[in-house]
């Protein structure tokens, strides 16, 4: 079997990776089963940056191998391109992208150095596997170089439409560095669909219906692969002492009421704002809610060095003070506002004991939360999953309740709807997702991926337009 190399911006954890969830488990468990290299930034600022050593530990048949960066490159790559510039775009929030051709600049000669360092590592028959928005360029640079193994990439967050990308300088060259890996992943049909009809309107490139997108004599694999947990141990998580802690301390805070809970880092794509309105809204025209129905909302803080999330904050922490002011009484508070994060068990446990899971971004390439809510459920009184039609998981869980999250009447009405349904149709409707989170569980998102870099053709590389 050969070599697997995983390159992501950020690097393990590796012990850890249950409790830190998502990706690091994802990732852990490929390289496990096949061995291999996890190659990105370690997390790490200094004065020698990506010209520093690089710095290498082995875990059981997992080596990791990490550079750090300087302050510039954390400016301008990191804090800059990737998270001011191609974030926001990605998420079709153009009114908060920042452009700058400095920052720009610094995002390729970052890939680039990461792909200076990793090439002479290589071995001929090692598969390498990039992931996310931080090296959308990494491969084409790999391939400059002179690299001639499989390389496929996966982007986590969603791939806009095309006249979305069109709006960011410079995006020609990207997108088509892009071309230099194999395999193309994306989280839905939706977004490789966009990719696809990107190549169609900018360049004229031409696909089959599975897939196989030419552009200029270089063909390239397109397709959806959906990212997914480890359903099993998630559920025993749910199940475990301190899940059931959490649940019993949270259910007798307020007996016989019921909870909706939300859990999101805080981000503008998460949609707090509004799902914070819409639950004000619910107290607002169905009184009945009142000193009954409460908002648990977990949503640690992140990139507080970029102004819109602390504006974010501060506006959520200002609704929760009024909603709280305007509605509670004695016995009851509306909304709960947790910054700090959770233990992944406490969280399971707060996801069982709710009967509501809001999850409602303006935008998600996947939302593991809302799989993790519906794992987490007790399959004889299962909770309600109500939905954003714009997260990448609701192609696939289309039996929770759908609603756009703009609209702020419908995703009341959605959560009163939920918190008045009947048992058969909450069972009905949880075993319907919770065997799509079953099938599409995190093993089969690496391991389809893995297959069809395996499969990959090879034969147009030496077409990989400029
Ligand atoms: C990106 C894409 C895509 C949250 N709060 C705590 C905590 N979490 C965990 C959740 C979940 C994870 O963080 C968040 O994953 P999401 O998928 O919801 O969102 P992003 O962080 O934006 O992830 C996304 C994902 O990549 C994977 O491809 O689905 O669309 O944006 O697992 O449970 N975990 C702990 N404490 C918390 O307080 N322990």
């Amino acid at each position: 079997m050969s070599r697997l190399v995983v390159v992501s911006n950020r690097v393990g954890p590796v012990r850890e990776s249950a409790k830190a969830g998502g990706l690091a488990v994802a990732i852990v468990d490929a390289l496990r089963a096949q061995g291999g290299v996890w190659y990105g930034w370690s997390g790490d600022v200094t004065p020698e940056g990506t010209h520093g050593m690089l710095k290498t530990e082995q875990a059981g048949r997992i080596s990791l191998m990490t550079l750090d960066i300087d302050q510039a490159d954390y400016e301008g790559y990191y804090a800059g391109f990737s998270n001011r510039t191609l974030w926001p775009i990605f998420h079709y929030r153009l009114d908060l992208a920042q452009f700058d051709r400095e920052l720009e600049k610094s995002y390729w000669t970052v890939n680039e150095r990461f792909a200076t360092r990793l090439y002479p590592m290589l071995q001929d028959d090692d598969v390498v596997w990039v992931h996310d928005y931080h090296f959308l360029a990494l491969g084409a640079k790999l391939r400059a170089m002179g690299a001639r193994q499989p390389i496929g990439f996966f982007l986590h967050i969603p791939f806009p439409v095309p006249e979305i990308i069109a709006a960011l300088p410079g995006h020609a060259a990207l997108v088509r560095a892009m071309l230099a890996y194999d395999v193309i992943g994306f989280q839905t049909k939706r977004d490789a669909r966009a990719f696809i009809r990107y190549f169609e309107e900018e360049f004229g490139g031409t696909a089959t219906a599975d897939g196989h997108l030419t552009v200029q004599g270089r063909t390239v694999r397109v397709g959806a692969f959906p990212i997914g947990i480890d359903a099993e141990t998630f559920r025993k998580f749910a199940m475990s002492p301190e899940a059931h802690r959490q649940g019993r301390r949270l259910k007798s805070s307020s007996e016989h009421r019921c909870h909706v809970i939300g859990v999101d880092r805080i981000d503008y794509t998460k949609g707090l704002v509004e799902r914070f309105r819409a639950f004000s809204r619910l107290l607002e025209h169905y009184p009945e809610n009142r000193g009954h129905v409460s908002l648990l909302q977990v949503a640690p803080a992140s990139r507080e060095d970029v102004d819109a999330y602390v504006d974010i904050r501060e506006e959520l922490e200002r609704i929760t003070g009024n909603v709280n002011g305007r509605f509670s009484d004695l016995h009851w508070t509306p909304i709960r506002l947790i910054t700090r994060p959770l233990q992944r068990r406490s969280l399971a446990g707060l996801y069982r004991a709710c009967q509501v899971g809001l999850v409602t971004p303006l935008r998600d390439g996947m939302n593991l939360v809302a799989k993790e809510y519906v794992a987490a459920q007790a399959e004889d009184d299962p909770g309600v999953l109500v939905l954003s039609r714009f997260a990448g998981a609701a192609e696939a869980l289309d039996a929770a309740l759908i609603v756009n999250p703009y609209d702020i009447d419908e995703t009341a009405e959605a959560i009163q709807r939920a918190v008045i349904m009947p048992l058969d149709e909450r069972q009905d409707r949880w075993r319907q997702l919770f065997d799509k989170v079953q099938t599409e569980d995190i093993r089969a998102w690496y391991s389809t991926f893995l297959s069809a870099l395996g499969a990959a053709g090879h034969d147009t590389r030496d077409a990989i337009p400029e």
